[in-house]
């Protein structure tokens, strides 16, 4: 495979703030752009490049600012332009750099272009949203959306069905609109000329819709939304007149993508995407599995390695906790950090960081669905009481993947609401903040956030760990607990070994190996010794190993 050109966001750790989340400058209980602000420092010093920031656009907030309204505006709870504009010039001075959220999949039912569209057939705009014929108990065909049962809602005034891939409150917009597709490269211009530097694109699959919409056999299986004919030319057309006029970071949030569908968006000889997520794992590994993980591992690199850039994550605003997840959040919690950290960091790909992940934050279970804020668990929840099953049976069923996992305030300290707010925070503080928090972390050089830090500036002083060549070790290529890999580039290797079990493991490694290390680079547990490669390695519970070896 060949060595991809360099540039810089190949080499960024990107670290993503939910921001109503993160830190409440002003006692109304939700985290803000002033209290981001005032939280550059500590982001700062973790050693991250790019910041991600979540929507922070003018919205109803029926899908936490995934329903925006105006494009042009921030939403009040959020702050003003002026602090938006104070934030990116401070995350400039440290030189950091900032993405945003380009939610344009759907707008808010609410946005004035949606109340055009929707006021009559005959309005201008009616072509912005995709309207279908049908009768009110007859809806166009059997498709479900995301967040509910149909992707078709009647609207009484103009007797049409309008469509929606998410919420009811969400409305798909047309792409293909020649007017509409200019406005939004029009809104992209606007940000981009302010500064920021690049988008992570949401739900840029779902941009194209099946040619005809007919009914499908299986509605439950909701991948038909997906990568359907006319969307690359979309996304083409999107470089073409504005994403290539910068040098900006773009990230496509691309769901139900193999390895051959993802190069489609970021191949360098596409001109679309920078980079991407793909969700075979959080979308489609409920829970840990080694073999699985390391299977979707290979075909990624297989498929992208040398054409187009991969993305390294395990959790976001919309899957819960990782360590909680896939590692141990109970005895071994810190140490399972630590290894999930070494692991995205040393695969191939850009690693995304969720605000809290540095800390070990894990997910969380309120007793009642009214504690609950995900409209996605609270419609699902409806669907599925109102089909009689028991409601306590359900919540438990719904409540290890709720996206409120992840959606819960960072923890900062042990004081109340975990320092996030000094009002009544939007949604319930994770009970152990006490025991989790920035403030402890800070305090211990052995802690998850203090291990983070040293492998981040391990892969500043690494480029291996970004630009070289991945493979397995194949006497453990089938090992269920043990993952054992490199990463070469020119002469300068990395040995990565990864013990993902509760349990002690034991391996002896190649002798190549055994005479050539030369530094061990990082451990989740106190080893320094070098000679700790020889002969046969004893590893604890979900410890994590970084070498240097020579190349012989
Ligand atoms: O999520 C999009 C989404 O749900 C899927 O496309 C994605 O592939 C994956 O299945 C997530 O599990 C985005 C935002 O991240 C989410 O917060 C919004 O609710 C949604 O779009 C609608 O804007």
């Amino acid at each position: 495979m060949t060595e991809m050109n360099k540039v810089w966001w190949k080499e960024a750790v990107v670290y993503q703030v939910y921001w109503r989340s993160f830190y409440d400058s002003n006692g109304d209980g939700y985290g803000d752009l002033e209290g981001l602000i005032q939280k550059l420092d500590y982001i700062q010093e973790l050693g991250v490049d790019v910041i991600w920031l979540n929507p922070i656009y003018e919205s109803p907030d029926a899908d936490n600012g995934y329903d925006i309204s105006d494009y042009f505006n921030i939403m009040p709870k959020a702050g003003t332009m002026q602090t938006f504009e104070k934030l990116l010039t401070s995350v400039h001075e440290r030189g950091m750099k900032l993405i945003m959220d380009l939610v344009v999949n759907h707008t808010s039912d609410k946005h004035p272009w949606f109340v055009e569209s929707k006021s009559s057939k005959k309005n201008p705009k009616r072509d912005w949203y995709i309207w279908k014929d049908g009768k009110e108990d007859q809806k166009p065909n059997n498709w479900r959306s995301y967040f509910e049962p149909s992707v078709w809602e009647w609207d009484e005034n103009t007797e049409q069905y309008y469509f929606h891939s998410f919420a009811v409150e969400q409305p798909d917009l047309n792409w293909e609109s020649p007017e509409l597709r200019h406005e939004i490269y029009r809104m992209m211009r606007f940000w981009l000329d302010k500064g920021i530097d690049g988008f992570r694109l949401d739900a840029i699959a779902l941009l194209a819709k099946p040619e005809g919409f007919p009914n499908v056999d299986n509605p439950e299986d909701i991948s038909y939304l997906t990568n359907n004919a006319g969307l690359h030319s979309y996304i083409r057309e999107m470089n073409e007149l504005v994403l290539r006029h910068y040098d900006i970071l773009t990230v496509g949030e691309a769901a139900f993508v193999t390895p051959e569908e993802g190069l489609k968006y970021v191949g360098e000889d596409r001109h679309e995407l920078n980079t991407l997520f793909h969700f075979e794992v959080c979308d489609e590994m409920p829970n840990w599995d080694m073999l699985r993980f390391k299977e979707i591992q290979r075909r990624w690199y297989v498929g992208l390695w040398g054409k187009g850039s991969n993305s390294q994550f395990l959790n976001n605003h919309d899957h819960t906790r990782q360590v909680t997840r896939y590692g141990n959040d109970g005895p071994y919690r810190e140490q399972s950090a630590k290894l999930l950290a070494i692991m995205l960091h040393t695969l191939p790909g850009i690693p995304y960081i969720y605000q809290g992940e540095e800390i070990g934050m894990t997910g969380v279970r309120f007793p009642s669905i009214e504690l609950y804020d995900d409209i996605a668990m609270k419609n699902r929840y409806a669907e599925e009481v109102g089909k009689g099953k028991d409601p306590q049976g359900v919540l438990q069923s719904l409540q290890p993947l709720s996206r409120d996992n992840s959606r819960t305030p960072m923890q900062w300290n042990d004081s109340m609401n975990g320092g996030f707010s000094t009002g009544k925070p939007w949604i319930n503080v994770n009970p152990n903040y006490k025991e989790i928090n920035v403030t402890r972390d800070l305090s211990d050089s052995n802690s998850i956030h203090r291990f983070y830090q040293k492998l981040i500036k391990l892969r500043k002083n690494n480029t291996a760990m970004v630009y070289g060549q991945f493979e397995e070790l194949q006497e453990w290529a089938e090992d269920q607990h043990l993952y054992v890999y490199t990463r070469t580039l020119g002469d300068n290797r990395l040995l990565i070994i990864l013990n993902h079990s509760d349990d002690r493991s034991f391996l002896q490694l190649p002798s190549e190996y055994q005479s050539s290390v030369s530094e061990l680079l990082l451990s989740n547990y106190a080893l320094t010794d070098i000679n700790s490669i020889k002969g046969t390695i004893e590893l604890n519970p979900h410890e994590a190993r970084i070498y240097k070896v020579a190349v012989k």
